[in-house]
């Protein structure tokens, strides 16, 4: 055994909300530790593995996560020293039967994913990889020695190669990361026609500061931004906000949709009511719409914007509205299941059997470890599903999710915008890996969406 782990040790850190998270250590023998920091969400899905919080104590208004640190320290460093980091799949069954609850509520999906991801740093310590190595290897083991990965049309390039990712970047923040300015959560742009992962990323970057300005010269806010970098100005609609993006596109001298598209997460459990099945979006319609109505919305901005890709169209429990947004729009738009479905094999499994959706958010944090957050990224690649690996709102100076996407070969990447230090730390350790991959790591950006 050549990565013994030694110790297993945790600590409660901050997040980019201010609000406690779990980082936890591994130990290797003779190796220096691997450390890896849980991201954590706002808008979160129900189905989601489960966040153990100190609840109902007074300190930090009972968000610490002292339990789920006393529990790495406890029984899952127990039950992990003496085993082999080099074998994760293994590490991982052990803290999903340690857990023994479908949502690991009882230690805490935290504290499980924190261990999860530290062993997998911990290993790449002790064989002195950078951490993409190791990932890439975990990667080809999940994906077996033949290669499992079929080739399906819409998603043929993807999952094989080391890419570096087509990034999804928040322009303007509404929803619960804005103080719900506005009822859709995320206004995106995909910069399709860029070359390479750093020229995609300067274009980026210069959209986002004409839409300062732009945001300015109609006398909003064109500064303070949202959980996520994204601006948050008080618009008057949803559609107002779609208008501003194309504007700064514009603006910055790129082509709306040959360049630069559009992307929503409509994030739409948060405006759905489930007991008389309607949504509520009083900035388009003082009456609760039924899903067929929000599709059409959804439908008349397509043919008058250059969007391509819609988060979350539909709520998690509307599976009647989400097959249907699926047989009229999946042939152009990327529909992403967010909240829908959290990460999970058996959830997204059921959305392949009913033909719901084409592509699936994968945030590690919804599932819980990293075995089956990559079991799940193949599940997808291998049934056609666009996978685009993700942030969450509340993150750190952890960037697994940059080396993991790479690693994967996932193509697609959502982070957050181009303003606050941890969602810079995931674009900038890709212009890393870009730099010192080099011809290793392939780009695909738009292409991705030409099958
Ligand atoms: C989402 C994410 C990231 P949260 O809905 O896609 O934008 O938000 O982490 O709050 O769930
Ligand atoms: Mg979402």
């Amino acid at each position: 055994m050549t990565s013994r782990i030694e110790k297993v040790h945790a600590r409660e850190v901050f997040d980019s909300r201010g609000k406690p998270t779990v980082e936890v250590e591994v130990t290797c023998a003779g190796a220096r530790p691997g450390r890896a920091i849980v991201p954590s969400g706002a808008s979160t899905g129900r189905f989601e593995a489960v966040e153990l919080r100190d609840r109902g104590e007074a300190r930090l208004d009972g968000t610490g996560v002292r339990q789920a640190v006393k529990n790495v320290q406890t029984e899952i460093a127990a039950a992990l020293v003496g085993c082999d980091a080099d074998d994760q799949a293994e590490v991982d069954r052990r803290l999903i039967e340690l857990d023994g609850t479908p949502q690991k509520s009882r230690l805490g999906a935290n504290a499980i994913l924190g261990t999860s991801l530290a062993v997998a740093y911990a290993a790449a310590e002790a064989r002195g990889f950078a951490p993409v190595h190791r990932f890439r290897e975990i990667w080809q083991s999940v994906v077996g020695p033949t290669e499992e990965i079929q080739d399906k049309e819409r998603t043929s390039g993807l999952g094989r190669g080391m890419l570096l990712p087509l990034p999804m970047v928040n322009m303007i923040s509404g929803g619960l990361h804005a103080g719900r300015q506005l009822e859709f959560q995320d206004f995106l742009i995909l910069p399709v026609g860029a070359e390479s992962y750093s020229q995609a990323f300067e274009w980026i970057v210069t959209v986002y500061r004409r839409l300062g300005q732009v945001l300015s010269k109609r006398g909003h806010e064109g500064v303070l931004v949202g959980d996520e970098g994204g601006y948050g100005p008080k618009l008057r609609t949803n559609e107002e906000a779609i208008e501003i993006v194309v504007e700064a596109i514009d603006a910055a001298g790129l082509h709306p949709g040959d360049d630069v598209s559009i992307g929503l997460d409509v994030a739409s459990t948060h405006f759905f009511d489930a007991a008389n099945n309607t949504y509520l979006l009083p900035s388009v319609s003082p009456k609760p719409l039924v899903a067929e109505q929000l599709i059409d919305l959804l439908e008349r901005w397509i043919e008058r914007y250059p969007i391509i890709s819609l988060e979350d169209p539909l709520a998690e429990d509307d599976w009647t509205g989400w097959r249907e947004i699926t047989e009229r729009l999946s042939g152009g738009v990327q529909l992403i299941g967010d909240d829908l479905f959290v990460t999970n094999q058996a959830r997204l499994r059921q959305g392949i059997e009913q033909q719901v959706g084409n592509s699936v958010l994968i945030k590690l944090n919804q599932i819980g470890t990293l075995t089956e957050t990559l079991e799940t990224l193949k599940l997808a690649i291998n049934s056609g599903y666009w996978p685009v690996v993700s942030a969450r709102s509340g993150e750190s100076e952890d960037t697994t999710i940059a080396d993991l996407v790479v690693a994967t070969g996932a193509g697609q990447l959502k982070v957050g915008s181009v303003a606050r230090s941890e969602r810079l730390a995931k674009y900038n350790q890709l212009l890393r890996l870009e730099e010192s991959l080099g011809n290793d790591a392939g780009y695909l950006g738009g292409e991705i969406f030409a099958q």
